[in-house]
This record gives structure tokens, sequence and C-alpha cells, in this order.
């Protein structure tokens, strides 16, 4: 509520819709089978929501391989920023775990996309502890709040990251349905849907807008055309909260707190590659690819 003047009260209405929230478990699972994106704010139900944090990691998976990512603009990765920042961005260092909870640097992070615990129907052996507890979230395991079955699971990732962190808006290029587990730490996303492509640059499967054109929308400034018709939605996701992203729904990701920690859980829709929505190709300008391009190159020299 803002107050203007003395008897005056206007509500403030949020200008970009918010992230539909679940009100029971059952409506989570309602509204993943109806594939709408939505939140599950409620205390714990998984035992890995509990104990997952920098001391448990150390005990039981501190010697693990890992790839260490980092940023000097905190953007992962800006197509606007420069070559070099770019490129920087790009080049990843293997380290183990502790060496990267020890280092605690801000812009850095373990994206999940380089971390699988789950992939191609098997755990990676030196996180079996964590997914003795991550398989919770399976049918197979039994539990009566189990959300997935393990046949149709392809890959499960593990976000660790410092603050000052904001990812590419891109959809899972696998198609895949989404569920992100905000563990430890807060995220922000922004949400468009699959039909937004065309006013999104798309290359492959991201958007090749400078990271401001985001910022604007979360602001509320809607300058541009593309702006004006695109439906983002937005939601802050907090300590225990999950959040479902549907198959083809592009997000930008703002990592906000100190400590963040993730568990992706890429399944498959059930749907068959013509029942699914594939957002399209809409960038113009060749040169973006082209500088992306040199920068992926030039990842390789520098760090
Ligand atoms: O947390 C992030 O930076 C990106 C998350 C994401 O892209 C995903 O879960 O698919
Ligand atoms: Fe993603």
């Amino acid at each position: 509520m803002v107050s203007q003047g003395e008897d005056e009260v206007v509500t403030q209405i949020p200008k970009v819709k918010q992230v539909k929230i679940a009100s029971s478990f059952n409506e989570f699972r309602e509204f993943i089978q109806h594939n709408t994106p939505c939140v599950l704010s409620q205390d714990s139900i998984y035992s890995f929501q509990d104990i997952l944090g920098e001391s448990w990691l150390r005990e039981h998976a501190g010697q693990s391989q890992v790839c260490l990512r980092k940023s000097p603009t905190g953007r992962f990765i800006d197509p606007s920023d420069s070559i070099l920042n770019i490129a920087k961005s790009l080049s990843g260092k293997k380290i183990t775990l502790n060496e990267f909870l020890n280092l605690k640097q801000s812009r850095t992070m373990l994206s999940g996309t380089d971390t699988y615990i789950f992939t191609k129907d098997s755990v990676v052996e030196q996180w079996s502890d964590l997914w003795s507890h991550a398989q919770e979230v399976l049918h197979e395991h039994g539990g009566e709040k189990s959300l997935i079955s393990r046949s149709r699971l392809s890959t499960v990732g593990f976000w660790l990251s410092r603050g000052g962190i904001q990812s590419i808006t891109h959809y899972d290029n696998s198609l895949d349905n989404n569920l992100n587990f905000q563990i430890k730490g807060k995220k922000e996303f922004l949400m468009f849907p699959p039909q937004d492509w065309k006013y999104l640059k798309t290359f492959k499967a991201m958007s090749m807008h400078p990271f401001s054109f985001f910022h604007d929308i979360k602001k509320g400034d809607f300058n541009s055309i593309q702006q004006q018709n695109c439906q983002p939605q937005m939601v802050e996701l907090n300590e225990g909260d999950i959040l479902f992203i549907p198959s083809g729904w592009f997000h930008f990701v703002e990592h906000v707190d100190d400590l963040n920690i993730n568990m992706t859980y890429w399944f498959k829709t059930g749907l068959t590659k013509k029942e699914m929505i594939k957002p399209k190709q809409s960038l113009r300008n060749i040169f973006i690819p082209m500088k992306l391009s040199i920068a992926f190159l030039l990842g390789y020299f520098v760090s």
C-alpha cells in the first residue's frame, strides 16, 4: 500500500504478473499436470532441503570435482558485455568442491548445467551421498510426497553460487520440464512463455537482448514494443521454495544471497515432439552470435 496525501490510499499493483503460488502440495501437483508455472512455498518436505548446506557438503562431497565459473561482471553471459568479459565468463576451471567453498568469492558459481548428480539414467558416483536424499522426489522411492517417476527423469543438476550473479535468458534446450529447488539463499526468476520467442531476439535457446532489457521489465519499464508485447511472470524464490518451469519457458535468473544452493530436476513432459511448443529463432543480427563465437574461442586462453 502506498499512501498519497492525507486521506487517499492507493493500492500499488505490481506491473509484472507474479508466478502462481500453490496453496497446497496437491494444488502444486495439479498446476504441474496442467503445465502452469507455479511455486510451492511450504515447510521442507524432503530431507535434502534440511541438511544440504556448506558443512554437509564438505563432509559428504568435499573432494568431488566441479567446474568453477567466474565472471568479472557477474553476468553469465550478457551479449552486450565486452568480448573479453564474455570470454572470461565462459571459461571454466576444474577444482574440488572444498576448494570452491573455501574461495568465498562473489560472482563465482558451479552451474547445474556442468554439475550433474544424475544423468543418462544413472547416479554420478561422486554425488551418491547427495543422491540418497535427492531421490526422495521420485515415485520409485515410495514417499507419498514424491513428484516424478524415475523413468521420466532426465537430469538432476546441482547449483552453488555466491552473490551478484545473473544468468542469460534461455529456455532449457532439452525441452524438459524443470523443478527448481531453492535449498539455500534466494534467487529471482523472470519467466516468459514459449510463444514470446518473437520478442526475445532468440538465437538457439537463448535471448540475445542485453540484460538491461530484462531489468527494465522487472522495474515495470516497458519502453520498447518488444517489452510491451511479451507476457512476463516474476517470482522471488526463497529458502525451501520449489519452482515449476514448464517446458519451453524462458527464464532470466538473478542470484541474490551470498550463498545460494539449488537443485534442478529436468524431466520429460510425456508429450510428443509435435505436441510440444518449441520456441523459434527471431534474431536478425548475425553480429551478435559472431561476437559470442569469438568470445567462446577466446575463453580457452583467458581465465
Ligand atoms: O540459476 C540459474 O542461474 C539458472 C537456472 C536454470 O537455468 C535452470 O534451472 O534451468
Ligand atoms: Fe535453465
